[in-house]
């Protein structure tokens, strides 16, 4: 009678092992059957009542079975652990291959944009990109570029200068008086970077970019400059446009001009950003002075040249319709986005 019950007990109780939902569950079930007032417990409480005769053989199987749940719960537990570890994992797995929050992606900035463009339309003429040092001497940025030592130019509040002398580039042309004493002509170059001046308004930045270009050779005139620089501004807007010099002064060029094109907002009909002249003003330019071929060692009896002078931001904001320079040099996102690609 009492093995048929021992029988049974282990049978339900190995199902609900088995089925137990959680290690809470499991361990409620283990208390039930192996605790204190336990239903295995019981049963070996109850051998008092049996004959000594019976004792030993129903106590064996009560052990045995006691031994069987004790295995099956902890098997199950053991089961449970692992399925709840799983989850866990599954449920906080990182993926280390996505690429993160937030990302997109980079752009060139408009000025370095615009000075490729502009490198990439002067090569396709044969010019050569020639870069130099921002830590300019007195002789490369004014002397030899016939800059007499009374010039405005020179005086501390537009040119910032170290303690040594020297001085930070006011413009590239030092990188072409550089260019012209290490190569003999004929020279056809162009001469992008960064300039600075002692300037901070509106409308001046203390850095800026530019782009000065060079062009030594036998039989070059005021004519070729003008015909090299309106295919270029042609290029460089994608559209025919009207140019015009007007005479002007610059000390390292004889004779000097500052060139306007045709409106590109207006198409020279007359409007805000060209104040109504229906032109806008875009570089400086000029055959270069004797004086400067001199103090390059230039047989100015040979050999006659053409320079000019751009800005980038300036080329920028009339192609981009960007109306504040100081735009540029902010790094406002929101600004710098709507330059990516293209
Ligand atoms: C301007 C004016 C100019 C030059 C730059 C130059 C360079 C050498 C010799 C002679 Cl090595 N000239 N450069 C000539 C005329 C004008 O720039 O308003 N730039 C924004």
């Amino acid at each position: 009678m009492e093995g048929q019950d021992l029988h049974t007990v282990v049978e339900q109780a190995l199902a609900q092992v088995a089925a137990a939902p959680d290690r809470a569950a499991l361990e409620h079930i283990r208390v039930q059957l192996l605790g204190k007032s336990g239903a295995v417990t019981a049963q070996l409480k109850s051998l008092g009542k049996l004959s000594a005769a019976e004792r030993p053989a129903a106590g064996q199987r009560i052990n045995e079975a006691k031994r069987t749940l004790t295995e099956a719960i902890e098997r199950r537990r053991t089961q449970l652990q692992q399925t709840e570890l799983d989850s866990e994992l599954a449920a906080g797995r990182i993926d280390v291959t996505l690429p993160g929050r937030g990302q997109e992606p980079g752009g060139l900035h408009p000025v370095t944009k615009v000075r490729a463009r502009i490198e990439a339309l002067f090569r396709q003429v044969g010019f050569h990109v020639v870069e130099g040092p921002e830590v300019e001497d007195e002789f490369h940025n004014f002397e030899a570029l016939n800059i007499p030592a009374s010039h405005p130019a020179r005086a501390m509040h537009d040119t910032f200068y170290f303690p040594d002398g020297r001085l930070l580039r006011t413009h590239t042309s030092p990188v072409q008086i550089r260019a012209m004493r290490a190569t003999p002509p004929p020279l056809r170059i162009i001469a992008p970077g960064r300039v600075y001046r002692c300037d901070s308004d509106m409308t001046h930045t203390p850095m800026f970019h530019q782009v000065e270009g060079l062009v030594i050779d036998e039989n070059i005139s005021l004519a070729n400059l003008k015909a090299m620089l309106h295919g270029f501004m042609e290029q460089f807007f994608e559209r025919s446009l009207r140019m015009r010099l007007r005479a002007s002064y610059f000390p390292f060029t004889e004779p000097s001009a500052e060139v306007d094109i045709e409106c590109v907002f207006c198409n020279g009909a007359g409007c805000r950003v060209c104040k109504h002249s229906g032109w806008i003003e875009v570089l400086g330019c000029g055959m270069v002075h004797s004086h400067v071929l001199q103090a390059v060692g230039i047989d100015a009896e040979r050999w006659t040249g053409y320079a000019f002078g751009v800005g980038i931001e300036r080329l920028a904001m009339l192609r981009y319709g960007v109306n504040d320079l100081r735009l540029f040099f902010e790094n406002d996102l929101r600004f710098l986005r709507q330059f990516r690609t293209g």
